[in-house]
């Protein structure tokens, strides 16, 4: 509210003073000897100068912009592929910086040194084949060159060789949450169909299906480091955006489809916590926490937990209002820890016996509980008949 006022009073006097020059000018009528509107070379001077300012601006800012935010960006890619994604990313913003840093300062060289001097008429130039072959065929090359290099990063990327050895895993979306889903000793997915969720099988498993038999369904995603993991997204309502950025994978998931990506991860969790350039930066996040946190605990709130580096699926299509919170801790285990882990959990079937199991002696309890209520008021009414029957008795 306050940034608002700020804007709406830098507003009202930006119209002030604009209008208080234009008054000024209105004083001077008659006074100046030249009020003719035509740019003199003084002006012209100065334009070129000012645009010359601006050049310059636009130079510091950038270099000022990637010197203290550049450390911002995602770093050492944790999988395989990521490092043709960086690759690809640094070539294009190679390309943008170096084109942009020449064009501008052409362009503004070319209009300060051909500003307006009264001695100088400007030359009729129609076109030029030569000229425009060469800002034509140059930009297309280097526009092809850097579409076919993305092609290839892309057909490699997803590429998924079907006697390949991979996990397979299920990715499930739902506003606002992702739940995971692993294929059991089989590695074969189950069907499934948002049609068939009913109770605690949240995601719609066909358990007719004998290959859905063996499935885990987890809200933690845990994958082993160097193996393949071929990921199978489903959205249950609208359309959501698996986002894994330290993995540089991303996959939509459409309602009423399957897509898939797959990625090897290279790094452990806790390798990817000791790496140098994360413990800096965890340490930066905790020195601003702590800050943050005298601050809260002097107002009478309680002091933040220190950060921890954890690995991230996030949702990146704004699906609603608690999209910003639809995340999933991702944990890459080694090969080992991640078959014990995955050992120590229950299969969907046999969660769903144990909740049937479970239903049973509630039911049972329940249907006890309403004979005895049945039974209990029989009583009270043939109790309530004999007192009226004594009572018209007694009456008469
Ligand atoms: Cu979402």
């Amino acid at each position: 509210m306050t940034s608002l006022l700020v804007i709406v009073v830098l507003v009202l006097l930006a119209v002030a003073l604009w209008q208080l020059t234009k008054i000024f000018d209105l004083t001077q009528v008659g006074s100046s000897s030249d009020d003719s509107q035509v740019a003199s070379d003084n002006d012209n001077n100065i334009q070129g100068y000012v645009m010359f300012g601006f050049l310059a601006f636009i130079y510091i800012f950038t270099i000022y912009g990637l010197l203290k935010w550049g450390n911002l960006a995602l770093h050492t890619p944790a999988s395989e592929h990521g490092i043709l994604v960086d690759s690809l990313m640094n070539i294009t913003w190679v390309l943008i910086f170096v084109v942009q840093f020449i064009t501008q300062g052409l362009l503004y060289w070319f209009s300060f040194k051909n500003r307006g001097h009264k001695d100088r008429k400007a030359l009729f130039f129609a076109d030029s084949n030569k000229l425009e072959a060469l800002w034509s065929i140059i930009p297309s090359v280097v526009l092809a060159c850097l579409i076919l290099y993305g092609l290839y990063a892309w057909n490699n990327i997803m590429f998924i060789d079907k006697d390949e050895d991979v996990i397979e895993i299920e990715l499930y979306a739902q506003q606002f949450k992702w739940t995971a889903r692993y294929a059991g000793q089989d590695n074969v997915l189950g069907k499934a169909n948002v049609r068939l969720i009913e109770g605690i099988n949240t995601l719609g498993v066909d358990m007719s299906d004998p290959n859905a038999q063996d499935d885990i369904v987890v809200s933690e995603l845990h994958i082993p480091k160097g193996k393949k993991i071929h990921f199978k997204m489903r959205s249950q309502d609208v359309l959501h955006s698996a986002y894994m950025p330290h993995f540089r994978a991303q996959m939509n998931c459409v309602p009423g489809m399957v897509t898939e990506f797959a990625f090897i991860p290279t790094y452990t969790t806790s390798e990817y916590r000791d790496l140098p350039f994360m413990i800096e930066k965890v340490a930066n996040i905790n020195k601003l926490r702590a800050e943050k946190s005298i601050e809260l605990v002097a107002k009478g709130g309680t002091a933040l937990d220190p950060y921890t580096f954890d690995y991230l699926l996030l949702c990146n299509k704004i699906c609603g209002a608690s999209h910003y919170n639809m995340q999933m801790k991702v944990v890459v285990d080694t090969p080992e820890d991640y078959k014990k882990w995955l050992s120590e959990k229950t299969t969907l079937a046999q969660d769903i016996k144990a909740a049937e199991a479970a239903k049973k002696p509630a039911e049972a309890e329940g249907a006890k509980a309403t004979t005895d209520s049945t039974a209990k008021d029989t009583v009270k009414a043939v109790i309530d008949t004999v007192k009226a029957v004594v009572a018209k008795v007694t009456m008469k």
